[in-house]
């Protein structure tokens, strides 16, 4: 008969710290603070005044601030290849559509995935995520979305969950099958949408946690994109979809109608669709390193955003054709400067917002009792200083799940 042992893991104390814990409608900020952790559980945190007394590992922080774990909701970080070459293209006067025609863009980045084994494609991912931990980014969504036939698309949802086995992450994997059309498909859209909902989705369901779609010209049109959203509801998944990135077709109030998670990119969207997504709760997930890196001129409504109350995150979108970063510290200050967003509000984005986004604020996001002991302390002493240096990363240390 098999013994269970009862390993007790003694208690874990950050001491001497600040703190910041996103549990208020700020950040939270507590100066002489403390976090106890069990089992990868956050006990206390909160004033050292209340602090726990019992016997534990201290880790005296001599100042530092502490941060929960930062969240990046938005990424392709898995894909075959990259496309330096076209944005070299780019910049000597070639358009991003131009380059889309003559069969580049993302059916570039499709062919380089589908060539790539799912090893391959574990390998290319490991140093962005690298880059991004090195950060203290302690959960990441990765999308599909660039195999575009079931085999390939599955593929690259177990190339993503392997990143998890690999680091020390916890990984939240995106179906987005509807993410371009397959040449293959001769741009018969509606047909390789029927694939999307049927067998993609149906073998796509038990690797991800939520289904998204890209609601654009280029992309599908507001009509598919709800087929896509009713599949994935029939399959107990949730929603996101990216919207209102080049043009104004309403999709994020489509993903409201839908109560999703979040509608991402919004920089077309419109006052009404604000509204919709305030009163469904759906999060706006902004991603100002594609903004940069297009050189767009429409900045999010982010005026809107704020007088309806929806809730804003920020992400790094990366991915090989509009957002090659693996900085979340470069997005809290292009969100900043680029948004007009304040310290708080990055710093929410990043943290409590984007947990939200990921349909996790129960587990992540804040630092508080029950919730995941995921952490990040920086070399810092003023939150303001995380969004205003550029290209700077003053991370100490990181911990995830207490360690
Ligand atoms: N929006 C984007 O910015 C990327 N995908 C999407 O839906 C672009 C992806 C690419 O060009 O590879
Ligand atoms: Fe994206």
């Amino acid at each position: 008969m098999a013994h269970r042992r009862e390993t007790v893991q003694m208690e874990q104390r950050w001491t001497n710290a600040r703190i910041a814990t996103m549990a208020d409608d700020e950040l939270g900020l507590i100066d002489d603070g403390v976090i106890a952790a069990k089992d990868g559980r956050i006990v206390y945190a909160g004033p050292a005044g209340g602090a726990p007394t019992s016997e534990a590992h201290i880790h005296d922080c001599q100042g530092r601030l502490i941060t929960p774990g930062l969240i990046d909701c938005h990424t392709h970080l898995v894909h075959g290849g990259n496309r330096a070459n076209e944005w070299a293209m780019r910049l000597e006067g070639a358009t991003y559509e131009e380059i889309a025609r003559a069969g580049g863009g993302i059916v570039s980045t499709m062919r380089a995935t589908r060539e790539a084994s799912e090893d391959d494609l574990v390998e290319s991912a490991l140093p962005r995520l690298d880059a991004l931990i090195a950060e203290g980014v302690t959960t990441i969504e990765i999308k599909s979305g660039y195999g575009l036939s079931t085999a390939d698309e599955l593929k690259m949802l177990r190339a993503a969950r392997a990143l998890g086995r690999r680091r020390a992450i916890r990984i939240e994997p995106t179906f987005l099958g509807a993410h371009a059309l397959p040449p293959e498909y001769k741009g018969d859209s509606d047909a390789y949408i029927d694939l999307v909902v049927g067998e993609m989705m149906s073998a796509a369901a038990s690797l991800a946690t939520a289904v998204d779609a890209f609601c654009e010209g280029i992309g599908f049109s507001p009509a598919q994109c709800e087929r896509v959203i009713e599949a994935a509801k029939a399959h107990g998944l949730a929603v996101k979809l990216h919207a209102e990135q080049l043009s104004a077709l309403h999709g994020s109030a489509l993903a409201a109608k839908f109560g999703a998670l979040s509608a991402d990119h919004l920089e077309h969207a419109t006052d009404d669709d604000i509204g919709a997504m305030a009163v469904a709760g759906t999060v706006a997930v902004l991603l100002p390193g594609a903004y940069y890196f297009m050189r767009e001129t429409q900045l999010p409504p982010i005026a809107a955003m704020r007088r309806h109350g929806v809730r804003i995150a920020l992400a790094t979108d990366n991915n090989p054709g509009t957002s090659p970063t693996t900085s979340l510290l470069l997005m809290l200050n292009m969100g900043a400067t680029l948004f007009g967003l304040t310290v708080v509000e990055a710093l929410r984005g990043v943290t409590v917002n984007a947990a939200a986004a990921l349909g996790l604020a129960a587990e992540i996001g804040t630092l508080e009792a029950g919730k995941a002991c995921d952490l990040a302390i920086w070399d810092v002493t003023d939150p303001a200083e995380l969004v205003y240096r550029i290209g700077f990363n003053p991370l100490h240390q990181r911990i995830k799940d207490g360690q």
